[in-house]
């Protein structure tokens, strides 16, 4: 158990734990305080100094997400009759220690697999790379990180010879100019952007975002530019064409400390060869590329950061290169202020690189050179070394799908429905011999796949260990809340697999202390500087030292290292001669191209509020209340065309797959191109899972899948119902052509869409509702049905509601009721009217998740005080004070009303 933290909040006998965020990459220190009764208490750690106090919306609602209802609780195994029953935990790590056992006896190492994931903790990671490279003998381990990170992690190895992040978050307070490309931060990376949001105020920072769409994180931008999808290689190379016109390289670091430099200067003008081809192959006019170019050149203190629309894409890892090079040729690495920063998204996607979660990559940040299998072996006395790399994540499933993989574990990533061909590698899981499947929920299109086995692990709150954030910080995750069920931690689940099959002393860790002194000494063995990735430093913390751990950069090369955590100032990397390389882009082309029977362009990604695949934020009706419906974003043009007004539903087809989806109008998009969300399932939603749709096309040196770049065609879906149903409990088997789940105050909703007409739904609603007491109103003619269901007290326990036409009705009125618990007679006879409470009906889609502000209530207030802005919008609301992600879209109603010449707005403090 942990030693208790230092008391934090001292007017309170509260215990009160330390802990990280579970989300995103920024890595935001937490303060847990569990009330004692299933409910928990979050607030930021004003002490860490990756958010200083500040946590986003998805952050804040932690508390909402840790009940048990959705919780995995014990290990299930698959009996003969095809039915998951529970075993004991020593029958389950008996069964996979046989099954992975004979599996490599009768078909090799290669045969066996496990599929990880960047929401590990380190030592699960470090377990299960330990396992699998050095006792099981096969380097078949990747994880969700290949979907997420591996260009970067390729494109800095090309370039540096290690895969490291030479920058901190401190660049981004002392640069004067910060690039964001393909990352839309302000939704995805929120506290980091409300720090570069602060430093532009203070300091005056300019910011360029390049994206294909207007996100959010555009609409703050000095300089936008909406760049063609896959073109950033043509732009990145053209400003190191102008850097080289203009004057502005710096000769004595490239001379110094690279190589490679002419040839890549020599592609890159052939590939940019002056600034009209490049306007016309970037989609950015001429004017804004010279003023990028102008901006790149005279502001020194640069930051580039990119994400996943520079690394998902076929040409991932170029892109990667391309942006290192400008850096590279400037000399502008590792100095304050200055750098490239690939913005990791996973809470431990650094960790898994550290720990050599890629099948690429070997423990510590080594890799498959003779060298560095010897010294691994040597280290963890392995019997079994693996000899070469193992298999990527899109291959890992090929190879399963061709049986030539025989046993998978899963842990910590749902693949169903994040892979690429989502369905495919779905049906692939269920051809296995043997799969096994770690989770923290019973359900979810990858538990749907018919494992073999089943095993709840640990879930925030109750795991404990160590995470690494982008900017290289060590956090740990500390335990809150006792062990729920009989769910124990990923890593001594894979120790005793170790254990059993005669790996005792190899796999005797007794906590996850021990698993980091490991990984840590791992780190430092025979090391000296040679390798980057260094925590020989702490490889010898005791356990209470391990339990009060404080937030640590590494390198920690030794016990109290201080040294500046920024790499390359010196200008020596890990290369062979130790200088830097320049890597020359090739010609940038999407992998797949559109067609006349594929004319729109897929690109997919995420929204605010919710994290992937939505197994925790979606339990959150706070989080479910800002963009509850899976939907497509469509230029207007483009829906005009295709007869599409805004809320209808829209069906996609590519070559591999469909789904429906609400149209989203918006002059954010270019013609052609579309973007959809990738967080619903089939759990979530009749026909939402998008990677059903995206092709499995992958980077030739990452192995990255492309997932921003699918050609599709859309069509109208005429339907001529539409409505909701609200209920206390869970529907199962919802009689609609269309549906997605929302999570609600109180219960569950479904907003649906269904041809059957109300006499229909009258048998419908019957069952849904139950035998309770119910009212209902039906207008045949009028294609009209209601139906509401109350309790003993006369409170709204269920309801169902039609109406005709292809747009959704509101439903905010019966949602505050079923959130209620009561509700007055009157109420009772309104309901069915459709009027509602006006108040509560009138409320209209959420913009600020922590005090649930609606677009209504801004519209009133800015009616009341045209002159309002964010600021003064704050003060009136609260809207936009705690975590601030909805500042963008605060300005963006503010502009709407505003004539232009009162548009401009203060920043939030
Ligand atoms: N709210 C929320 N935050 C998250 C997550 C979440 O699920 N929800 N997930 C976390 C994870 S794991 C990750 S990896 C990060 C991802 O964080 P981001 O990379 O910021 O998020 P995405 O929405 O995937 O994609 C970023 C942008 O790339 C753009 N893009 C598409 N194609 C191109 C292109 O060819 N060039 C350029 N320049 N841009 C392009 C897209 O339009 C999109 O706006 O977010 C992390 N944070
Ligand atoms: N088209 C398209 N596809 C994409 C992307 C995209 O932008 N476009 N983005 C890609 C990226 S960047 C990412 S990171 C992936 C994310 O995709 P996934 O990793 O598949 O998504 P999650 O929902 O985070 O899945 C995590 C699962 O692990 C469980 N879990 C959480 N913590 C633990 C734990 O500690 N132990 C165990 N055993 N289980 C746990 C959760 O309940 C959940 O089911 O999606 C990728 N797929
Ligand atoms: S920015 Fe939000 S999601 Fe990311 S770590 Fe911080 S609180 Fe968590
Ligand atoms: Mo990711």
């Amino acid at each position: 158990m942990n030693a208790p933290v230092p008391p934090i909040a001292p007017e309170t006998d509260a215990p009160v734990m330390r802990t990280t965020c579970p989300y995103c990459g920024v890595g935001c220190g937490v303060l847990a305080r569990p009330d004692g009764a299933g409910g928990t208490s979050v607030a930021g750690d004003p002490d860490h100094p990756a958010n200083f106090g500040r946590l986003c919306s998805k952050g804040s609602a932690l508390g909402e997400t840790l009940g048990l209802a959705t919780r995995l609780l014990h290990p299930m195994a698959r009996g003969g009759d095809g039915r998951m029953a529970r075993v004991e935990w020593d029958t389950a790590i008996g069964q996979i220690a046989q099954a992975f056992g004979q599996t490599i006896e009768r078909h090799g190492p290669d045969a066996v697999a496990f599929y990880l994931s960047g929401q590990l903790l380190t030592e699960d990671y470090y377990a299960a790379n330990k396992l699998a490279k050095g006792f099981l003998g096969t380097a078949n381990v990747d994880t969700n990180s290949r979907l997420c990170m591996a260009s970067s992690v390729a494109g800095h190895r090309r370039a540096f010879g290690s895969d490291t992040v030479p920058g901190v978050y401190a660049d981004l307070d002392e640069a004067d100019l910060v690039v964001l490309v393909g990352s839309n931060a302000a939704w995805c990376h929120p506290i980091l952007f409300r720090r570069l949001e602060a430093a532009r105020a203070g300091r005056g920072t300019k910011l360029v975002v390049i994206d294909p769409r207007r996100t959010a994180t555009g609409d703050e931008a000095d300089l936008f530019l909406p760049v063609n999808p896959g073109k950033d290689t043509v732009l990145f190379a053209g400003l190191l064409a102008w850097l080289a016109d203009h004057e502005a390289l710096d000769h004595a670091y490239i001379d110094a400390h690279t190589s490679g430099f002419a040839q890549a200067l020599a592609s890159a003008r052939a590939m940019a060869p002056d600034i009209e081809q490049i306007a016309r192959e970037t989609g950015i006019p001429t004017a804004d590329l010279v003023e990028f170019y102008t901006l790149f050149t005279t502001h020194e203190r640069a930051v580039t950061c990119y994400s996943q629309g520079v690394n998902q894409s076929a040409q991932g890892t170029d892109k990667v290169n391309a942006i290192l090079n400008v850096h590279l040729a400037t000399g502008r690495i590792g100095r304050p202020g200055m750098g490239p920063f690939s913005l990791t998204g996973q809470p431990n996607a650094m960790g898994g690189r550290e720990v050599g979660g890629l099948a690429n990559q070997l423990a510590a940040h080594m890799t498959f050179t003779p060298a560095d299998i010897d010294r691994v072996r040597r280290f963890w006395r392995a019997p079994r070394m693996a000899a070469r790399e193992g298999l990527k994540a899109v291959e890992m499933f090929e190879a399963v799908a061709a049986g030539r993989i025989k046993a998978l574990w899963i842990m910590g990533t749902n693949p169903a429905v994040s892979l690429p061909q989502a369905a495919s590698a779905a049906r692939a899981l269920g051809s296995l011999d043997f799969l096994v499947v770690s989770e923290n929920v019973a359900t979810n299109d990858t538990v749907s796949c018919r494992p073999h086995l089943v095993l709840p692990a640990l879930a925030w709150g109750e795991k404990d260990g160590t995470v690494t954030n982008s900017e290289r910080r060590i956090s740990r995750q500390r335990a809150f809340l006792p062990a729920p069920g009989e769910a124990r931690a990923d890593w001594w689940a894979m120790a005793q697999v170790g254990r059993r099959l005669g790996f005792d002393e190899a796999f005797a860790w007794r906590s996850a202390a021990d698993v980091f002194r490991e990984h840590a000494a791992l780190s430092g063995f025979e090391n000296d500087g040679s390798r980057d990735f260094d925590l020989g430093g702490l490889a010898s913390l005791d356990d209470a030292a391990f339990d009060l751990l404080a937030p640590v950069q590494w390198p920690v090369r030794s016990e109290g290292d201080t040294a500046d955590k920024r790499f390359f100032a010196n200008g020596r990397f890990f290369t062979p001669d130790r200088r830097a390389r320049f890597v020359a882009p090739m010609a940038a082309r999407l992998a797949t191209e559109v067609g006349t029977d594929v004319p729109f362009i897929l690109n997919t990604g995420r929204i605010r509020d919710q994290w992937h695949t939505m197994t925790r934020t979606g339990l959150s009706p706070r989080l479910g209340a800002h963009l509850p419906v899976p939907f497509v974003e469509i230029h207007p043009s483009d829906a005009a065309q295709l007869g599409a007004e805004d809320g209808a539903l829209v069906a996609l087809q590519s070559a591999h797959g469909s789904a429906v989806l609400e149209a989203r109008l918006s002059a954010g998009q270019k013609r052609g191109a579309l973007f959809a969300p990738i967080h619903w399932s089939n759990a979530t939603s009749s026909n939402a899972r998008i990677n059903d749709l995206v092709a499995a096309v992958t980077d030739p040196v990452s192995g990255q899948p492309e997932s921003k770049a699918m050609p599709v065609r859309a069509a109208v879906l005429p339907v001529r119902f539409r409505g909701f149903i609200l209920s206390r409990a869970a529907v199962a088997d919802l009689p609609a052509l269309w549906w997605a789940k929302v999570a609600v105050e109180g219960g569950e909703g479904y907003l649906i869409a269904t041809d059957q007409e109300p006499d229909e739904w009258r048998h419908h609603a019957a069952a849904i509702l139950g035998t309770r007491d119910y009212a209902e109103y039906v207008d045949a003619p009028g294609g009209m049905y209601r139906a509401a269901a109350f309790d003993d007290a006369g409170a709204l326990v269920g309801a169902v509601f039609l109406s005709p036409g292809g747009a959704r009705a509101s439903w905010d009125g019966l949602k505050a009721r079923l959130a209620a618990r009561t509700l007055s007679s009157t109420g009772r006879r309104h309901l069915l009217s459709g009027r509602g409470d006006d108040r509560a009906a009138a409320s209209g889609p959420l913009v600020c998740a922590c005090f649930a502000v609606s677009t209504s209530q801004i519209d009133a207030a800015l009616a009341a005080e045209p002159g309002a802005d964010v600021q003064r919008l704050g003060q009136m609301l609260r809207a936009g004070t705690n975590c601030g992600s909805c500042v963008p879209e605060l300005r963006k109603l503010i502009q709407r009303r505003a004539p232009a010449d009162l548009a401009t707005v203060g920043v939030l403090a």
